[in-house]
């Protein structure tokens, strides 16, 4: 077994809050696996992923870079995320995850949602991934009944999207597949994986459907759930990774493997279509929920388990999703590209525990391709908030200026604005808004931002499948209208 090599496991969930984990405060979710891998492990109280919402958040994360420089801001008119046929995705032109392990002769492998680009062009083959099994899209954009409802206004009924395809690399295996065995089917992908890959090294990088809604999860995890649907889908995401975890043990690499676990955007809990009684997320103490750049969207669980070689502590210095790609770069011993600007900072040093401080200090909360707050070191500043997407809804129909400051250490909730008793550190902040808006745009101040990247882009796009009423689909129409 090669030690310089080690094997890289990678689970990102989906809309999983900073509050639904046992070891991170849940008193409803049972996660005895994860709570016991936290335990043996490096826990973070303050990891952020580069985006509060699904797309933009993997792209920043398998790039290194913040999402407005990879060109993932606006999809179009007005989309935030991907939808089925797009014409937009992950330009090959960026170097991921993927590319990075394969320049070590990794092995490398996606099992589940993958949603930064549905065309051929941009699937997970062309950036570096051998093996894929898994969504192009998020699942709530299959024939599914989808009910638009606001408070203010009577229930809408959106339109169908296409069938939902399941991929086997660049082909579609099954349409509209049973969404309430999808993450059993996964994860006994991903032990295949393991097992055909484990004389060589190699990256699975694990994008569950959990816990973005619909939530359909088997009688067996719901059983003595005491959260309804959602506190069983968490569940099964524990049991998920201990089938991985014991499947590393029975191979002997278990002590060759660093795992990380983490989720891409936080809960939507608290928004109105978000019924209670059939359980729903939390984003614990923090305040806002997915599409916010408020602490609940954005900022995530993350554990780093790599027994013999991460000693079990818990940090609050800052790590960011960005920061994976050179930190992964430096423990399998490649150079990344050096032609393109990313943002990533190698944080491996800390991850191993040689030091104790984080060599990240600062993080720009973007949304779509405005800059809506900055923090350095404890405070955050927030410079925009959204004008007419209110409380709930995503920033794409612009943003108004505020002045926001928190202390995130003594107030990690953000409820006493700051501001006005530090003016110095008010200025500060703007300065610091401004150094990003001039490298990376800004669409409220009308600032273009020369560092940002084209997105990919394609001339002639349409969705993967198409609807055919004479076809045997798996599921004819997912029977809930719940999504988002
Ligand atoms: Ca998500």
């Amino acid at each position: 077994m090669d030690c310089n090599k080690p094997n890289v496991i990678l689970i990102n969930c989906d809309d999983l809050g900073y509050g639904d984990l046992g070891c991170y405060g849940s008193q409803l979710n049972k996660t005895p696996i994860l709570d016991k891998m936290c335990a043996n492990g490096l826990k973070l109280t303050d990891f952020y992923m580069p985006a509060p919402v699904c797309t933009p958040s993997r792209g920043g994360m398998l790039t290194g870079c913040y999402p407005p420089r990879i060109g993932f801001s606006l999809f179009g008119e007005r989309g935030h995320v991907l939808v089925p046929g797009s014409q937009y995705g992950l330009s090959t032109d960026e170097e991921t995850m993927g590319m990075v392990f394969k320049k070590a002769n990794y092995a490398t492998g996606l099992v589940g949602k993958w949603h930064v680009g549905d065309q051929p062009e941009f699937l997970p083959c062309r950036h570096g991934f051998d093996f894929w099994y898994g969504l192009p899209v998020v699942h709530d954009q299959g024939r599914q009944k989808r009910i638009l409802r606001r408070p203010d206004s009577d229930p809408i009924e959106l339109p169908y999207h296409p069938p939902l395809p399941l991929m086997l690399n660049d082909e579609i295996v099954e349409q509209q597949p049973d969404l309430r065995a999808l993450t059993e089917r996964f994860t006994s992908r991903a032990v295949e994986f393991i097992a055909e890959k484990r004389n060589e090294p190699f990256f699975l990088y694990f994008a569950h459907i959990y816990t973005h809604r619909p939530l359909y999860v088997q009688d067996e995890f719901q059983k003595d759930s005491q959260n309804g649907r959602y506190g069983a889908a968490v569940k099964c995401l524990d049991w998920s990774t201990g089938v991985l975890l014991e499947t590393l043990k029975r191979f002997g690499l278990d002590k060759n493997t660093l795992i990380i676990f983490t989720s891409d955007n936080g809960s939507r809990a608290g928004y109105p279509d978000v019924g209670e009684g059939e359980g729903i997320g939390s984003n614990g103490i923090l305040r806002g929920v997915k599409f916010s750049t408020y602490e609940g969207g954005i900022r995530l669980p993350f554990i780093a388990y790599w027994p013999g070689t991460i000693e079990p502590r818990e940090s609050s210095e800052l790590l960011t999703a960005m920061d994976l790609l050179p930190t992964f770069a430096r423990l399998i011993g490649v150079e990344l590209q050096k032609e393109r600007k990313i943002d990533g900072i190698d944080a491996s040093d800390f991850l191993l525990g040689k030091t104790e401080s984080s060599p990240r200090n600062e993080f720009a909360y973007y949304n779509v391709d405005t800059l809506f707050a900055v923090r350095k070191g404890k405070y955050k500043l927030h410079v925009a908030c959204p004008s007419l997407g209110g409380r709930f809804g995503p920033p794409d129909f612009g943003a108004a200026d505020t002045c926001e400051l928190y202390d995130l250490v003594f107030d990690p909730g953000e409820t006493r604005n700051i501001a006005d008793q530090n003016p110095e550190i008010v200025r500060r902040l703007f300065d610091l808004a401004d150094e990003y808006r001039k490298d990376l745009g800004d669409r409220f101040k009308n600032i273009p931002g020369p560092g940002k990247r084209p997105c990919g882009f394609v001339e002639n796009a349409r969705p993967l499948t198409e609807y055919d009423p004479t076809y045997p689909y798996f599921a004819a129409e997912y029977d809930t209208d719940e999504w988002g």
